[in-house]
């Protein structure tokens, strides 16, 4: 339940937010496995209500776990899995179990079942209003008021959505068969949505109960799929991330807001992880930002996301992100939900706004488009994922710092990352930690077919190398021992 159950040779994974089945699987196959990537997170893959205006946040409204959303059908889904697998590349499907839909209304979901959410009844599961919590919530409103009182804050309905008693041996019964159902079909794992909301105990019991990884889908007997859990702990309410070391990992908010609260001075960065009230590299999933955080739902915060000016802050923070020994890694990929569609400063957003409604997101000639924003897809972004691979395993070491905004280190002997912030030339003999030879800057180009198309920097017989870098939109050097130049 800890272990990402990467394949070899792999790291990070990818949340395609919104995107449809089938360009998923053309995307593992064309663009993530030959750029290393690990996994791919799925915008949730069960029916949903639809909500008037469709808004991406329908998605967290389940009505069934029915496979048929506007990302596709059962079949689509299954055939990406499929797809994606076979090129290495895990898929992680976003698990929405502590609720169903908002309360209210009748109608039917994206896949055709009905519901009546004023009696809580959803016979496509089924569920009726015996396996909600409502008689264990003693808020007036029901939903929830006050995030110091742990139990209204797991009883009690979030933002008013029906809340799930997982409590009951039938409701656990139904959210370990959907589960079941996903893994059955190759999933490698779940970000597991509003854990918060749910008591630990009971998701424990939820998550042991859960079969291992499929052999028929290629992993190994008695591989467990992996749990990240979602868990917003910026400190400050009685519920803690710790409190859920024992059911899988966690989402570590503190991650993206400290680095943004750094951004501009990251010559502290050096401790950076547990020292920083941050919980063990073993437990957190990191991220700079996310498909809430982004657009000012789910707690703020000072992060760093593609509508920072030029992007430039997120390019960077990726490459110290996949550069540093801490937690598994998770890139944000977004559409845009501003307009105009803006690289410079937001003007107007549409903090609702669902996605591009082509979700066919490609362009006819493979770049990305149609509103798509695809960080992931970024020099910058993406050739660190083979760093990663690169410096798997290795510490980091020959950390170097110019007391103000230029910073360097290694990992190990393997690989090494130098910034400059500072907003003038840094020029610098600095130990690499690496063996001597040319390696390629793929920050500043691409590594392909064995040719650099970007800066070589030369390291010398005692691992030293002069890092020559201007204050310029791509202020970073990143060497590894698999890109020679
Ligand atoms: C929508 C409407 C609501 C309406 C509701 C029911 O926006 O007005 O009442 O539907 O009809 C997403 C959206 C919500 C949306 C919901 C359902 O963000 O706006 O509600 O889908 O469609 C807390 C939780 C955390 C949660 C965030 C958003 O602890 O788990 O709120 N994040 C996940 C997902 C979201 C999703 C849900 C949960 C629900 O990532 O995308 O909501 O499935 C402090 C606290 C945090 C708290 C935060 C915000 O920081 O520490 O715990 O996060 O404030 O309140
Ligand atoms: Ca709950």
């Amino acid at each position: 339940q800890w272990e990402p159950n990467f394949a070899p040779g792999r790291t990070g994974i990818v949340h395609l937010f919104e995107w449809h089945w089938d360009t998923i699987a053309d995307e593992c196959e064309s663009f993530l496995a030959p750029n290393k990537y690990a996994g791919v997170q799925v915008s949730p893959p069960n029916e949903n209500r639809i909500v008037d205006g469709r808004p991406w946040w329908e998605r967290y409204q389940p009505i069934s776990y029915v496979i048929n959303t506007r990302s596709g059908d059962r079949g689509a889904f299954a055939n990406m899995v499929e797809r994606c697998n076979n090129v290495g590349v895990r898929i992680y499907v976003d698990a929405v179990i502590n609720h169903m839909c908002g309360a209210g209304g009748a109608g039917t979901g994206t896949g055709g079942s009905y519901y009546d959410a004023n009696t809580e009844d959803f016979p496509a599961v089924p569920f009726s209003s015996m396996d909600f919590n409502d008689a264990n919530c003693y808020t007036d409103s029901g939903s929830i008021e006050n995030y110091q009182d742990p139990n209204q804050v797991r009883n009690c309905k979030l933002v008013g959505l029906l809340d799930l008693n997982q409590s009951k041996d039938y409701v656990r019964g139904k959210i370990i068969d959907f589960m079941n159902d996903m893994t059955s079909l190759g999933v490698a794992g779940f970000r597991v949505d509003a854990c918060k909301h749910m008591w630990p105990g009971d998701i424990e019991v939820i998550f042991q109960s859960l079969n291992d990884l499929s052999t028929s889908k290629g992993f190994p007997g008695g591989t467990r799929p992996y749990i990240f859990q979602e868990v917003i702990d910026q400190g400050g309410e009685p519920i803690t991330a710790s409190q859920y070391y024992g059911a899988g990992d966690i989402t570590e908010f503190k991650y993206g807001v400290n680095l943004g609260n750094n951004k501009n001075s990251i010559q502290y960065l050096e401790n950076f992880g547990e020292e920083w009230g941050m919980m063990p590299s073993g437990n957190a999933l990191v991220f700079l930002n996310n498909h809430d955080n982004q657009r000012g739902h789910g707690g703020g915060g000072n992060i760093i996301t593609f509508e920072d000016p030029f992007s430039k802050y997120l390019k960077i923070f990726t490459a110290f992100m996949m550069a540093w020994p801490y937690g598994t890694e998770r890139i944000m990929s977004s559409y845009y939900f501003s307009q105009p569609v803006l690289i410079t400063f937001p003007t107007s957003s549409n903090t609702d706004q669902g996605p591009p409604a082509n979700q066919r997101s490609l362009n006819a000639d493979g770049s990305c488009g149609n509103g798509w924003v695809c960080e992931h897809r970024w020099r910058q972004i993406k050739n660190m994922m083979a760093f990663g691979v690169a410096s798997y395993g290795q510490p980091m070491a020959n950390w170097w710092d110019n007391g103000n905004n230029q910073i360097a280190f290694s990992r190990g002997n393997k690989a090494f990352l130098a910034i400059n912030k500072a907003g003038y030339t840094m020029n610098e003999n600095l130990n690499t930690g690496m063996p001597a030879g040319d390696y390629c800057n793929v920050n500043s180009g691409d590594y392909e077919n064995n040719q650099c198309t970007g800066q070589c920097v030369s390291v010398g017989s005692n691992g030293y190398a002069n890092i020559y870098i201007e204050a310029t939109e791509d202020p970073v050097v990143a060497i590894h021992v698999d890109a020679p130049c």
